[in-house]
C-alpha cells in the first residue's frame, strides 16, 4: 500500500504520525484487512456509493460525517474517547489507584484474552450479515446494514490498536489471526457462539441487531469501566456507535410488526403469510432464539473468570461508577436463578462470581423495554397479541441451564415435551423457508418490500426516499 499517507487515511486521535511502530503494524495489517474485507465482507455492492457516516472526531457533538463512499474506501479510524483527568480504578484489588496507561504485567494474558474475544465478535458479525444485500427489502435497509458492517469493521480495528499498539508481538499475531478465524468455520470458528449462527434473511438481522449488539453494549459498557485506561476509553467511543445498531434492530423488528398488525387487519386475518407478511408466532420463534443465544454470550451463572476480572480492575458492572456500595464485592450476595436438580431456585450467591449473571440481568431489563415498544405498536393496531421474552432458562447452551429443557414459560420439561414442543417455541425449517421466500430485493427508491412498514423517518434528516446507495 506504498503511497498513502496513513496518518490521513486512518483518522485518529492516538497521534499515529508520532508512533512509528505503530503506523508500520498498522500499514502491515491494513492490505490483509482489506483482503478480508473482499472476500469476507458484504458480498456485491463494493463499487457502489453509500451514505454513510464516518468517525472524524470524538466531540459530543460533530463527531461524525455523513456522506458518499464506496466501502473499500471507507476510512475506519481509530478514536478514543477523550481522557479523564485524574481518572482512578473504581473496583477490586486496585480501586483508588491511578488508572493504568499502560498493560500491567501480570495482567497481560488475561487482558489480552478479553481483547480478542471483544475483536473477534467484530468481523465475525460482518461475515455473518455478508450476503443480506442481495435481498434488501429496501435502499434505506440496504445503506443501514452497510452502516453497520462498516462500524464493526472500525471495531475490530479498534482492538487491533489496542493489541498493536500495548502487546507487542503477541498482539500483532492475534491482530492476524483475528483476520483468520471464520463464523460458522468448523475448523476455525470465531471464539463464542452465537456469532458462529447464521443470519440468513433481514428478521434475523434485525432481531441479530437487537438483541446481540446490545450484548455488545453491555460488555463495552463493563469494558468501558476497566482500569487498563486505553481500552476504557476506545469502548466509549465504541458504545456512540453502537446506538445505531441498536437502532437498526428495533426499529427494524417494529416495523416489520407494523406491518403485520396492518395486514393484519386489512384482511382480517392472522395469517398474514398469504399476504405477503411475517406472522406474530413467526416473530416470536425468532424472539426466542435470537434472545437466547444471545443469554449465552455473558457465560456462566457463577464464573470465576468474571470474579478475577472484575478484582483485577479490568471489567466492572454496567454503570460502575453510579453504583454505591463498596466496590470490591467480597462480602456481597446476589440472587442468582439456576437448575437446581428438575426445578429452577433463586439462590443468594457470592455477587463477586455472579457478575455475570448481574451484566445479564440488566441485559435482559432493556431487552424487556424493547418488546414492550414493539408491543405498544400492537395493541395501537387493536390487536389482542402479546411478544414476550422467554424464560432465561429457555435454550440455553451456556451455564447451569445448558443441562436440561426449560420451556419458554420457564418450566423444567422432559425430552419428551421438548420433542413435542419444540417446533413451536424455536423456527422451524419451514418458518426460514417461508421468511426466505420473502426476501426479494426492493432497490427502487422509497420503495419497500411487503413484510415491512417504511421508517418513521430517513437518516440524518435526509427523506425516506433518498438515494442512500446509488445503484446505477
Ligand atoms: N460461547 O466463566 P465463563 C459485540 C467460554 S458482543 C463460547 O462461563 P466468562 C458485538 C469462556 O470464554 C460483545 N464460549 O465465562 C455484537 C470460557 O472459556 P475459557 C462481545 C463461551 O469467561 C454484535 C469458558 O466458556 N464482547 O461486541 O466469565 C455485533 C467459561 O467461561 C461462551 C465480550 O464478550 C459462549 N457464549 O465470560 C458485533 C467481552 N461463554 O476462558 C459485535 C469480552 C463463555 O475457559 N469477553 N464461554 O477458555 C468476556 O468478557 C468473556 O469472555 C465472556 C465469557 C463474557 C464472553
Ligand atoms: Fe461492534
Ligand atoms: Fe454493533
Amino acid at each position: 500500500m506504498a503511497g498513502i499517507d496513513y496518518t490521513e487515511r486512518i483518522p485518529n486521535n492516538v497521534g499515529l504520525a508520532e508512533n512509528r511502530r505503530l503506523l508500520r503494524a498498522l500499514e502491515e495489517w491494513h492490505p490483509k484487512f482489506l483482503e478480508w474485507w473482499q472476500d469476507m465482507g458484504p458480498n456485491g455492492f463494493q463499487a457502489n456509493e453509500v451514505y454513510l457516516r464516518t468517525a472524524v472526531s470524538v466531540g459530543a457533538q460533530g463527531w461524525a460525517q455523513f456522506g458518499y463512499v464506496q466501502m473499500p474506501e471507507y476510512r475506519w479510524g481509530i478514536f478514543l474517547a477523550e481522557p479523564e483527568p485524574g481518572r482512578q480504578i473504581s473496583f477490586g484489588a486496585h480501586k483508588g489507584s491511578a488508572a493504568w496507561p499502560e498493560v500491567p504485567g501480570e495482567y497481560r494474558g488475561v487482558l489480552r484474552r478479553l481483547i480478542v474475544t471483544q475483536g473477534d465478535t467484530e468481523p465475525a458479525s460482518v461475515e455473518q450479515q455478508r450476503h443480506l444485500g442481495r435481498t434488501c427489502p429496501s435502499v434505506y435497509d440496504l445503506r443501514n446494514l452497510f452502516q453497520v458492517n462498516v462500524e464493526e469493521g472500525r471495531h475490530l480495528w479498534a482492538m487491533v490498536y489496542l493489541l498493536d499498539a500495548y502487546f507487542g508481538r503477541d498482539g500483532r499475531e492475534e491482530s492476524e489471526a483475528l483476520l483468520q478465524r471464520r463464523s460458522g468455520d468448523a475448523d476455525k470458528p470465531r471464539i463464542l457462539g452465537a456469532f458462529n449462527e447464521k443470519t440468513p434473511d433481514w428478521l434475523s438481522f434485525f432481531m441479530f441487531s437487537f438483541f446481540t449488539d446490545r450484548d455488545g453494549k453491555y460488555q463495552l459498557a463493563s469494558l468501558a469501566e476497566s482500569g487498563f485506561d486505553p481500552l476504557s476509553r476506545t469502548c466509549r467511543f465504541m458504545l456512540t456507535e453502537e446506538a445505531h445498531h441498536m437502532f437498526v434492530g428495533e426499529t427494524g423488528v417494529g416495523r416489520i410488526v407494523q406491518r403485520t398488525c396492518e395486514l393484519m387487519r386489512e384482511h382480517r386475518t392472522d395469517d398474514v403469510s398469504r399476504h405477503g407478511g411475517i406472522d406474530l408466532p413467526t416473530m416470536q420463534r425468532y424472539i426466542n432464539f435470537h434472545f437466547s443465544v444471545s443469554l449465552d454470550l455473558f457465560g456462566s451463572e457463577i464464573s470465576t473468570n468474571a470474579a478475577n476480572f472484575y478484582t483485577m480492575g479490568l471489567k466492572g458492572r454496567f454503570e460502575e461508577t453510579k453504583k454505591q456500595d463498596d466496590h470490591l464485592l467480597k462480602d456481597a450476595s446476589y440472587p442468582v436463578a439456576a437448575l437446581d436438580a428438575d426445578r429452577i431456585a433463586v439462590r443468594e450467591e457470592p455477587a463477586l462470581t455472579s457478575l455475570n449473571e448481574r451484566l445479564r440481568d440488566d441485559y435482559v431489563a432493556d431487552c424487556a423495554r424493547g418488546v414492550a415498544r414493539w408491543n405498544e405498536v400492537i395493541k395501537r393496531a387493536g390487536i389482542d397479541f402479546e411478544l414476550k421474552l422467554p424464560h432465561r432458562g429457555f435454550h440455553r447452551a451456556i451455564g447451569s441451564f445448558a443441562e436440561a429443557k426449560v420451556s419458554p414459560d420457564g418450566r423444567v420439561v422432559s425430552e419428551a415435551e421438548w420433542d413435542a414442543h419444540h417446533r413451536e417455541w424455536l423456527p422451524t425449517d419451514q418458518d426460514r423457508a417461508f421468511v426466505q421466500s420473502l426476501m426479494q430485493p426492493v432497490t427502487e427508491r422509497g420503495k419497500f418490500a411487503s413484510w415491512i412498514a417504511p421508517p418513521a423517518r430517513g437518516i440524518n434528516g435526509q427523506p425516506i426516499d433518498f438515494e442512500y446507495v446509488r445503484l446505477a
